[in-house]
């Protein structure tokens, strides 16, 4: 549970959200250019992603029916999902403190963006919208696997919140929800949110020789930076969600704080003593 101390610290819900920040989707209020938006880079992104993301992204896109033409409404959304793994999508009017968003995860609900992209923001945005959200997030909730996964890292953002590791449990979920790739038996996907929603780092972050893929370690990814203003520079790989569960549910995170805070940062672009190289394709 949320402490309420820590509420009192966090900024006011904004003029019309509820005290969780939560708001009215307010389906009816799109437009149809937004409707159009939303049909583009969905088709867009539905090209690319066969043979490119996990496996169970792509599942859940196809169970939850996120391809029918405009925005999604997260009332019909959220039903699907209830009876396949008990997560709800409620909207919120952008980013949200910390607390409060950790604290919606770890009820197994998924905040989202009520807002589309500009038609001249197709490529790039740095606020998650309803695109990035849906899209990105949402098909791996309908994951048993993952849905657990993503309640555990609530829970484990509220207690690193009071233990003053909010920035470790960061790392870690831009890691992993935000940029993770996973080894599959047929080669490198994608599932990471922030990967899947965009269409040039879908193609860059599997097909580009730049950047570099290495094997998930959660001490090295909780010291390492990272820049949320480019593409990334460094991918991690998961060999599979039941790794990846097994590995944040089962570690004991406070004395993981403590041990990392004698240890130096990892720039977001190096390479360091340790790192598994994982061959791409
Ligand atoms: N708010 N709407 C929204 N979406 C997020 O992904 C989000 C947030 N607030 C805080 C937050 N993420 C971070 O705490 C985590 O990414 C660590
Ligand atoms: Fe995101």
């Amino acid at each position: 549970m949320l402490a309420a101390e820590n509420l009192t610290l966090q900024p006011e819900p904004p003029p019309g959200a509820r005290a969780d920040w939560t708001i009215d989707q307010a389906w009816d209020d799109y437009t149809e250019a937004e409707h159009a938006v939303w049909d583009r880079l969905f088709a867009r992104q539905s090209a690319l992603l066969p043979d490119r993301a996990s496996p169970r992204f792509l599942a859940g896109l196809e169970v939850l029916k996120l391809g029918r033409p405009g925005v999604p409404r997260f009332e019909a959304l959220s039903e699907r999902l209830a009876g396949l793994t008990g997560w709800s999508v409620v909207a919120v009017p952008g980013l949200v403190p910390d607390a409060v968003f950790f604290d919606h995860l770890a009820q197994r609900r998924f905040v989202a963006g009520r807002f589309i992209r500009r038609p001249d923001q197709l490529d790039y945005l740095q606020e998650p919208d309803v695109f990035h959200d849906l899209f990105g997030h949402v098909p791996l909730l309908a994951d048993p696997e993952f849905a657990d996964y993503l309640q555990a890292y609530g829970e484990g953002g509220l207690r690193s919140l009071s233990l003053g590791a909010l920035h470790r449990l960061a790392r870690l979920y831009w890691r992993t929800v935000e940029f993770g790739l996973v080894s599959e038996p047929e080669g490198l996907r994608i599932y990471g949110a922030g990967i899947l929603s965009s269409h040039g780092e879908a193609l860059y972050a599997l097909e580009d020789p730049a950047p570099a893929r290495i094997a998930f370690d959660l001490r090295r990814v909780m010291r390492t930076r990272y820049r949320i203003d480019d593409f990334q520079q460094v991918y991690f790989v998961i060999h599979s969600f039941e790794d990846l569960l097994r590995q944040t549910i089962e570690t004991d995170f406070a004395p993981l704080y403590v041990e990392l805070e004698g240890l130096p940062d990892i720039a977001p672009d190096t390479l360091a003593p340790g790192d598994r190289l994982v061959e791409a394709g």
